[in-house]
């Protein structure tokens, strides 16, 4: 046969353009982009039909904790690698970027991205790279900086204005912004204000308000707004160094990174779906309901989701990620859970690991919303995050030639399969999901990874091959040109400030 894979009669969508055509696939590469329906009748070891559905490239979700130890408060991940990433294929993601932590008393990052090897590898179901977390960074960590980009294919790391086993003084955030610089390394900030919601969970907690809902009074927008202010005068004086603040929910914090943007800086933003459709009034549920919803900065309000809606239309927002930081809910342990005794009957917010599942509902919830046009569901979804971190074009493209068959086939309109979301749907494992009854207008019917379906919504399931998932050695950021930008600018150089 002439092709390994052919979609026929599909509206392709890219960040660029919809359109009919025909997709033929060989050696899990797209290499033909056809008329529609000409290729209904060539020679291919396998055909789909997607009878006028839409046809996107694969998601890209860049922000997914997977396997990780006890950072966010007490409590592990529920997901693993493996759990992770078939959730993933099977809401039409095909490639993660994940964390590999660098906990505090580890000086190494090579030694914390060894790790996360070791518990990804032979385990995906979804192609897969890796940003490091960086908890400590000390001279051996920074030193290492020139062997991630150069050897290990590592062009991205997180940083944290917040939690105990990870905040960084603001002089550390300087020293690694200025060695990213020199190495081109894209940083991600978690801006919040640490030292502020310590104090003000402390004066909750005096006044014996312990319930999941103050959870977000503990984190009020102010907190967050404040950090991101400090994060972007932090990278203008690295002389400008590109940074991303990571799930932004805040109106405030939004208005101040558009600025940023108008007056030319490279500041980048990311957003989550549970800005755009939780509430903190999902935290006020009965009992300890609402621990269901707590995440790192709390769901706002519905205002605020209008702003938010508002920023990944008009560009403010490049990605929209799923920051799926899943822990389950029914586990005193290592879970969401807390002490319930006479002094905390409805339990203690402070003990709630921050984060939720989202991995696979993230694009059915966006796809189904109607709120963004197709071109630009697919931007902010695949075709940014990939660029943004040095993916692009191998993902988040349909480049004949030189994308990788990563796609998403969608019920056609004619026949939406109208879903009500329900955990026992889900494939990851943990034991809820924040969205449960919401009913969606599509799914993925197939999910397509280098040229193999890996989800078949109709027969099978998940049909993709645990350890299919190759580790991806990413480039530097190719967005906006970014680091021309930084050319241009020169080296920081301190006798300018
Ligand atoms: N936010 C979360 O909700 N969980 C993990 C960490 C974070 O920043
Ligand atoms: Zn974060
Ligand atoms: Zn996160």
């Amino acid at each position: 046969p002439l092709f390994d894979l052919v979609i026929t009669n599909g509206i392709c969508v890219t960040a660029a353009d919809v359109a009919r055509y025909d997709v033929a696939i060989k050696d899990e590469k797209i290499v033909l982009l056809a008329a529609s329906g000409s290729l209904a009748g060539v020679s291919t070891k396998q055909i789909i039909d997607a009878e006028g559905g839409y046809v996107t490239p694969g998601g890209v979700d860049c922000h997914v904790h997977l396997e990780e130890p006890a950072l966010f408060g007490r409590g592990t991940s529920s997901d693993t690698f493996e759990t992770g990433t078939r959730s993933a294929v099977a809401g039409g993601c095909t490639t993660i970027v994940a964390f590999a932590p660098q906990p505090k008393d580890q000086p190494s990052l090579l030694r914390a991205l060894e790790l996360a090897h070791e518990k990804a590898h032979d385990n995906c179901f979804c192609d897969y790279g890796f940003h490091l977390l960086v908890g400590n960074p000390g001279e051996q960590a920074l030193s290492e900086f020139a062997a991630l980009t150069e050897k290990e294919g590592v062009t991205s790391l997180k940083i944290y204005m917040t939690y105990t086993a990870l905040q960084l003084r603001d002089g550390e955030i300087l020293s690694v912004l200025a060695e990213a610089r020199r190495h081109r390394i894209f940083t991600m900030i978690h801006a919040e204000n640490g030292d502020v919601l310590n104090w003000l969970t402390d004066q909750l907690e005096s006044k014996k308000l312990f319930a999941p809902k103050y959870h977000s009074h503990s984190r009020p927008p102010t907190l967050e707004a404040e950090a991101t202010n400090r994060a972007i005068a932090l990278s203008s004086l690295i002389s400008n160094t590109p940074i991303l603040l990571v799930h932004v929910s805040d109106p405030g914090a939004t208005r101040r990174i558009r600025e940023a943007q108008s007056n030319g800086q490279p500041i980048y933003a990311e957003t989550c779906p549970q800005y755009l459709f939780l509430t903190r009034d999902d935290l006020d549920k009965p009992g300890f309901e609402g621990a269901k919803c707590v995440c790192a900065p709390p769901p706002r309000d519905r205002a605020s989701q209008e702003v938010i809606w508002t920023g990944l239309r008009n560009g403010t927002f490049s990605v929209l990620s799923s920051d799926h930081c899943p822990f389950n809910y029914d586990d005193a342990e290592h879970g969401k859970k807390t002490p319930i005794d006479d002094d905390h009957p409805v339990g203690r917010f402070r003990e709630i690991p921050n984060g939720i599942p989202g991995i696979e509902t993230r694009l059915p919830l966006v796809f189904s919303s109607g709120k963004l046009p197709l071109t630009k569901f697919v931007e902010v979804t695949s075709t940014n995050p990939a660029k943004l971190y040095g993916l692009y074009p191998r993902k988040g493209s349909l480049i004949p030639g030189v994308s990788d068959a990563d796609l998403v086939v969608w019920y056609p309109d004619s026949d939406l399969p109208n879903v009500t979301l329900t955990n026992s749907m889900l494939h990851h494992a943990t034991d809820y999901t924040p969205y449960e009854g919401r009913r969606v207008r599509n799914w993925p019917r197939y999910t397509i990874l280098r040229g193999r379906v890996v989800w078949d919504r109709e027969t099978g399931g998940v049909v993709g091959g645990k350890g299919y998932g190759q580790f991806l050695k990413r480039g530097h950021s190719t967005l906006d040109g970014m680091w021309e930008a930084v050319e241009e600018e020169g080296e920081f150089d301190i006798t300018r400030l």
